[in-house]
């Protein structure tokens, strides 16, 4: 019960201070705090900038992948069949095949070329039959003048040849008497023979021979082992 008169004087005092108006520990003009204010207005908007330089092209991308396929096109016009437009495939195989042949003349012994035909020599003596066997296995026939410019170009080429027997040439009458004809057996459309030739001497002279002393020509035996002169066209 002690503490009785303490609390009774703490209680006067605090009644007394509030009695007179005063707040505890606030300045001499402190009031009660007002309410915020409202937000300040925008300022107005400024003037447009001026326009930026062009920007500098970057580098090209990496190549992108290939597109598919294209639509396949029309069919072309319809080929010359008659033979009259040569293709280059074809005329390039026709020169290949000359030149072949050119090669083929230019390795004989001698040769002579006279318009589309070449007379060839290799040194070659045998009889008429094998003489043909030999000229077809080369890719032409025992020589045969059609013109006085072949039958000159022939002798020509005997005389270079340095030979002394006669050669033979493609014509022969063993078939029919008298009747000579060409290495496909058709009639000679031009001769040389010889003045008194061809006599057929004791009968068995059935093929002809250039003579290379005058390049007339005359008939002798078809056995004889005489010069082959084969001829070429290259064409
Ligand atoms: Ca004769």
């Amino acid at each position: 019960m002690q503490m009785a008169p303490v609390y009774f004087i703490v209680l006067l005092t605090l009644q007394s201070g509030i009695l007179n108006g005063d707040e505890p520990n606030c300045p001499a003009h402190c009031g009660v705090p007002g309410t915020p204010g409202l937000p300040g207005k925008d300022g107005a908007i400024g003037p447009k900038g001026e326009k930026g330089e062009p920007g500098v092209v970057g580098p090209s991308g990496p190549r992108g992948p290939p597109g598919p396929q294209g639509i396949k096109g029309p069919p072309g016009l319809p080929g010359h069949l008659g033979g009259d437009i040569t293709s280059p495939k074809s005329e390039i195989q026709h020169l290949s095949a000359k030149i072949a042949m050119i090669e083929k003349v230019a390795s004989f012994d001698a040769f002579r070329k006279v318009g589309e035909k070449y007379f060839v020599y290799d040194r070659f003596v045998e009889s008429f039959d094998k003489g043909i066997q030999y000229c077809k296995e080369i890719g032409g026939a025992i020589a045969l003048p059609r013109n006085a410019d072949e039958n000159k170009a022939l002798l020509k080429l005997s005389v270079a040849s340095g030979l002394s027997i006669n050669p033979y040439i493609g014509a022969t009458d063993r078939d029919k008497e008298g009747q000579f004809v060409d290495n496909n057996g058709k009639p000679l459309t031009f001769t040389n023979w010889e003045s008194g030739q061809p006599d057929d001497y004791v009968g068995a002279q059935d093929c002809g021979v250039l003579r290379v002393w005058s390049g007339f020509w005359d008939d002798v035996g078809c056995d004889d082992k005489l010069p082959i002169i084969c001829e070429i066209e290259i064409k």
